[in-house]
């Protein structure tokens, strides 16, 4: 049987994604491996529970290909999964140098609950960034559910100088001895002070150190934006499907000793790889995803060749000369540029428009971005004064520095021409136009 109506969206939302550019800095485009694992048959394969190691930085890639060690998982016929499952875990190990990974986080939300899970008590505190000031909904807003068990207090940025007050950090971390420190952010163009966050961290006993990466791991593994675990964290958090250029989901890696899941270990920082497997298996989650964590495992084989480090060095790059080609037409910038891959422009103040209001007019020429908060906004959540975009899409798309001119001449017209559709008609064709000369890294046989 075909279901008409679904592969008829599908095909529609390819096209729209091969006549379109994407913004949104928390988007990418797969390569045609990624896609292929993902829609595999692995997808029909039950695996709760998690493949053996004995000590996992003795193994290469082959050995764990190629050895079936005991598993400690609950269903038959896991003598392939077992195997994706290591060779995921060892490449996300070697990506970002740590001691563990947990590649079974359905998603970034799952990552972070199941770490909250595995190191807090009901009611801990926990000190992350103001959702407000560009942190993460999963960082304690109080619409969320772990903002209902957990006490969750915030930090904020300076929005002219992107700088946090670590004096006032220091401040407010000694008098509340929160049980986790969390530097990580979906709307922050500058670069944290790992170093300063980990001292503060270390002067209040029990203290974990979390870094929620999602938005900059492929910068992370690129070699262009500090590892926190150069610093002292013992976790990072991370999405994969967004600078890691991976498929949707999560990904928790950490410092410490590698246990066996199956027994309770005792509550220590030492312990936390160990804990953590418990907590998204069975604390949090069932089943893997093992089409996913396939998938996730292709994506870190891209990232470990040399090419994705030039990958990375463009995103930044083509960032920095994005926002400079939109600060000379009059676009004003929270913290008046980028360090990373994101830029947040405050399109009230700069042209006397909703975020809302500019997203619509981009999305009509096909450029797709969101609408944002900025820093202290005086507006509401829904109508937000900000844009925020980015270039890690547009990148793999083999975008470089020269086409951002076009694209920020593109930006401006559609705010321009926002009332007038066959400017907008016009300005989409040339869009398309462009776009088409850079295909989808899934249309290509060759991959990325
Ligand atoms: N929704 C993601 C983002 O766009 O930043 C974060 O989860």
């Amino acid at each position: 049987m075909f279901d008409k109506e679904i592969f008829t969206l599908i095909d529609s939302e390819t096209k729209r994604q091969r006549d379109g550019l994407e913004l949104i800095p928390s988007e990418n485009y797969v390569s045609r491996g990624v896609l292929d694992a993902m829609g595999s048959i692995l997808t029909n394969k039950y695996s709760e529970g998690y493949p053996s190691f004995d000590g996992l930085t003795e193994y290469t890639d082959a050995q764990l290909g190629a050895e079936i060690l005991p598993d400690k998982r609950y269903y038959g016929g896991q003598e392939n999964t077992d195997r994706v499952e290591r060779l995921a875990i060892a490449r996300a190990c070697r990506l970002f140098g740590a001691d563990h990974a947990n590649v079974q986080p359905h998603s970034g939300a799952q990552a972070n609950n199941a770490v909250y899970n595995a190191w807090l008590e009901l009611g801990d505190t926990v000190f992350g960034m103001d959702l407000g000031h560009g942190g993460h909904l999963t960082h304690g807003a109080p619409v969320t559910q772990s903002a209902q068990i957990y006490n969750f207090i915030r930090y904020g940025i300076d929005p002219e100088t992107g700088e946090f007050d670590y004096d006032e950090i220091e401040k407010i971390a000694i008098k509340e001895q929160p049980k986790i420190i969390l530097v990580g952010y979906s709307a922050y163009a500058r670069v944290p002070d790992f170093a300063k966050f980990a001292a503060i961290g270390k002067k209040i006993p029990g203290c974990l150190l979390m870094a929620d990466m999602a938005h900059v791991a492929g910068l992370i593994v690129g070699g262009v934006h500090p590892n926190p675990f150069d610093y002292g964290f013992h976790v990072v958090t991370t999405t994969t499907h967004k600078t890691l250029r991976g498929p949707r989901g999560g990904l928790i890696l950490s410092k410490g000793v590698v246990g066996n899941p199956l027994k309770k270990p005792e509550k220590t920082l030492e312990n936390i790889p160990t804990l953590i497997d418990r907590s998204v298996f069975p604390g949090t989650q069932g089943g893997p995803l093992m089409h996913v964590i396939a998938a996730k495992a292709v994506s870190f084989h891209e990232a470990l060749q040399p090419e994705f480090k030039d990958y990375a060095a463009q995103i930044v790059k083509n960032a920095g000369v994005l926002a400079d080609e939109l600060k000379k037409r009059g676009f004003k910038l929270v913290t008046g540029g980028t360090s990373n891959h994101l830029i947040l422009a405050d399109v009230m103040s700069s042209f006397g428009i909703h975020g809302g209001i500019a997203e619509k007019a981009l999305d009509d020429i096909g450029l797709t971005l969101n609408k944002n908060a900025i820093p202290n906004d005086p507006e509401p959540p829904f109508r937000p004064s900000g844009i925020r975009l980015g270039t890690p899409a547009i990148t793999t798309r083999g975008l470089k520095e020269k086409d951002m001119v076009k694209l920020a001449e593109w930006i401006l017209a559609a705010i321009e021409n926002r009332e007038n559709p066959e400017k907008l008609a016009k300005l989409r064709a040339e869009v398309a136009k462009f776009a088409r000369q850079f295909p989808l890294p899934s249309d290509k046989k060759e991959g990325i």
